[in-house]
């Protein structure tokens, strides 16, 4: 994909509508989002097309488990993930969904299409089949025998009536497509594993199944009512059908396409399959099939089976969509795994958002307000910082180049070299000194050109979190359009003057102890939501500020109850690295369940019959699905963690004043 391309489309897989959503889902979604975002910004027409995967002998199975039938199901769990990309504001052109009729009139059209070319044979299949994979396995190809080689689930044998896709005749064709595209499959590093399996031959594939019905039938003209498609032959084309392929080819202009994403577990069958697919059909092959890697959970990679799932709306809420969609970008390079941790997207947006980027705004309206009365002109930017704007301009020039070959990270880091360039030449060249030695037009040079900086970088961010650079930009008095792209990114242009808007911190801080409790927590919590704590926090800042001193009357202190409490019991939280378990009796006749991150520094058993101060009156939290009622208090320093403890045993639930 390059800014020169006229049309862009980009795609990705149709989810399964067997499971819901979860971050791996939202990641392929989110970059999708981000290339068809850039795109339009560059002013290309675009194509962005997602959708469900509805058909196939799993679904089928999943429906009935839930006493439902499969359109019923199928309607409730695609209607889930539509809705969770409508609120995460994805901008798709379209949704498609393989049970629509239009889909499945292409998908008909495309097998008799295949079929009078001579590619579709009937004979008999015999053989492994994965359900949760929809694949078909050779016996080399198992596990001890049985076990699906991708998800280790026991396969089962089907031997049945079946329609064939010559595969086999596609061999060197498909060779040859790998040699002359080297970027056909990226990164360049997967295409090998593909040109192995394909040079080790490939068998014809069985593309109708009969021992089920959840599925697209086969075009009336073959008389054969008991076949139903193949649910990878049905998906595949779903990449055409949703441009009107088999009915009024409305948006045919778009193909091919110039990026599909998929995940590594399906490279296999959009590298091979859907190529050879397109060469029966007589299509173009698409420019780039694009595989990601997975986001595992210590290590295992994520799935509803294995119950180790992160929610993307729960992450989005509560840290904020465009941090999310910043952190999926940053912090793995594309086509690597990544573990997904709390820890890392805190620190994430306490360091490049807050500190780098949310700061340098800061900064900015600080200075600008204080000096300037908040009215900027680039007039004498040019004068006295020819070389950062130089230098700025070229990490941006090259920056884009990153962003097309998929490297988003490194895009990313790109810009963050210009915000550093930023952030230093505040430090270097002193503004506030400026003013008082009377250079008034030097310090507003170097405002500007922070100005312009943040600019700039707005126009490429924008497209990685719209919703924070929109209040960038109503910050800064400037629109992101393909216009300010044109001029400030590709012309290299400054802005000539503007005025700048006071608004709240782009990314307040969380603090360190909310990190901890989170990183102490599996999936994040209503209590380990920064987005709620943050705003608290904050308020708590606030009004410490407006009390002068920072103190607090003895009324207000007294607003917490603080109590002597016994341990009862105390266990260790499985999964948990902080967290214990404990009961305590404060005197109210029940215990207390609290949850204590001391982990690390008590063992569980040294504490039962133990006594330590209590917050008795903390609103109740979850932490892990489980409910705490009450903080224990503690220092810590660098010799450790310790306990607040009466110097004498006292009777449980003893008011501490
Ligand atoms: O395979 N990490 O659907 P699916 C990263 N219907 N990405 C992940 C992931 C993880 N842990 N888990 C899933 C199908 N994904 C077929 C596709 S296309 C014609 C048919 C992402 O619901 C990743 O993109 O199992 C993966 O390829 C896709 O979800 C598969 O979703």
């Amino acid at each position: 994909m390059s800014q020169k391309d006229n049309t862009i489309y980009i795609t990705t897989p149709i989810y399964y509508v067997n499971d819901v959503a979860h971050i791996g889902h939202a990641y392929t979604t989110i970059i999708a989002d981000t290339l068809a975002r850039h795109a339009r910004l560059t002013g290309n027409k675009t194509f962005f097309l997602t959708g469900t995967d509805e058909h196939g002998q799993k679904i089928e199975t999943s429906a009935a488990a839930r006493g439902k039938t499969p359109k019923e199901y199928a309607d409730e769990v695609s209607g889930k993930f539509r809705q969770l990309w409508d609120d995460f504001d994805i901008t798709y052109d379209k949704f498609i969904r393989t049970t629509d009729e239009e889909h499945k009139t292409g998908v008909q059209k495309a097998f008799q299409k295949m079929f009078d070319k001579g590619d579709i044979y009937k004979g008999n299949y015999e053989g492994n089949y994965c359900v949760s994979c929809e694949t078909f396995y050779t016996d080399a190809q198992l596990l001890d025998n049985a076990g699906c080689p991708d998800c280790g689930k026991t396969t089962t044998i089907v031997k049945e009536e079946s329609y064939f896709f010559a595969l086999s005749k596609y061999e060197d064709k498909l060779l040859k497509l790998y040699e002359e595209n080297p970027s056909f499959i990226l990164p360049k590093a997967k295409a090998k594993e593909i040109v192995n399996f394909v040079s080790s031959g490939l068998n014809d594939l069985s593309i109708s199944r009969t021992s089920f019905d959840w599925g697209v039938k086969l075009p009336s003209s073959m008389n054969d009512d008991k076949h139903v498609m193949y649910v990878w032959l049905d998906a595949l084309l779903n990449y055409i059908t949703a441009l009107g392929y088999g009915n009024d080819d409305k948006n045919m202009e778009f193909w091919p396409a110039n990026i599909q994403l998929v995940g590594k577990d399906i490279l296999r069958f959009h590298a091979i399959f859907w190529p050879a697919f397109l060469m029966s059909l007589d299509l173009p092959m698409p420019k780039h099939i694009a595989a990601h890697g997975w986001w595992t959970r210590d290590g295992e990679k994520m799935s509803k089976s294995k119950g180790n799932v992160v929610d993307p709306k729960e992450i989005a809420d509560a840290y904020g969509l465009d941090a999310f969609r910043y952190f999926m970008l940053r912090e793995v390079p594309f086509g690597q795994d990544g573990d997904f941790s709390q820890r890392a997207l805190m620190d994430r947006i306490n360091s490049d958002l807050g500190n780098d980027l949310g700061n340098l705004l800061n900064r900015i309206i600080g200075m600008s307000g204080k000096y300037f009365d908040y009215k900027i002109t680039s007039k004498d930017v040019e004068k006295f910082h020819k070389k950062e704007l130089d230098e700025i301009n070229t990490l941006l020039d090259g920056s884009e180049e990153f962003f097309y070959n998929l490297q988003i990270n490194r895009f990313l880091e790109e810009i963050w070299k210009v915000l550093t360039i930023g952030n230093k030449a505040i430090g270097d060249y002193e503004p506030w000194n400026l003013m008082k030695d009377g250079k008034t037009d030097e310090a507003m040079a170097l405002v500007a050109l922070i100005v312009n900086i943040m600019a700039k970088v707005s126009v490429l961010l924008k497209s990685v979190m719209p919703h924070k650079v929109s209040e960038i930009e109503s910050s800064l008095g400037m629109i992101v359009n393909t216009e300010s792209y044109n001029k400030l990114i590709k012309e290299k242009e400054l802005f000539s003057e503007t005025t700048i808007t006071k608004i709240d911190a782009l990314f307040p801080r969380i603090e360190e102890e909310l990190i901890a409790i989170a990183e102490s927590t599996s999936t994040v919590t209503e209590s380990s939501a920064p987005k709620q704590i943050c705003k608290n926090e904050e308020k708590i800042k606030i009004e410490a500020l407006e009390d002068e001193a920072n103190l607090v009357t003895i009324d207000k202190f007294f607003e917490t109850t603080l109590k002597i409490g016994t341990i009862v019991e105390a266990e260790e939280v499985p999964k948990s690295s902080k967290l214990l378990r404990l009961q305590v009796d404060l005197g109210e006749g029940r215990n207390r369940q609290i949850l204590a991150g001391i982990k690390e520094y008590y063992s569980a058993e040294s504490l039962i019959g133990t006594q330590a101060c209590v917050v008795a009156n903390l609103k109740p939290a979850k932490l892990m699905g489980m409910e705490s009622e009450g903080m224990l208090l503690a220092a810590k320093d660098e010799n450790g963690l310790h306990l607040l403890r009466p110097e004498a045993p006292k009777k449980s639930g003893t008011k501490v004043s």
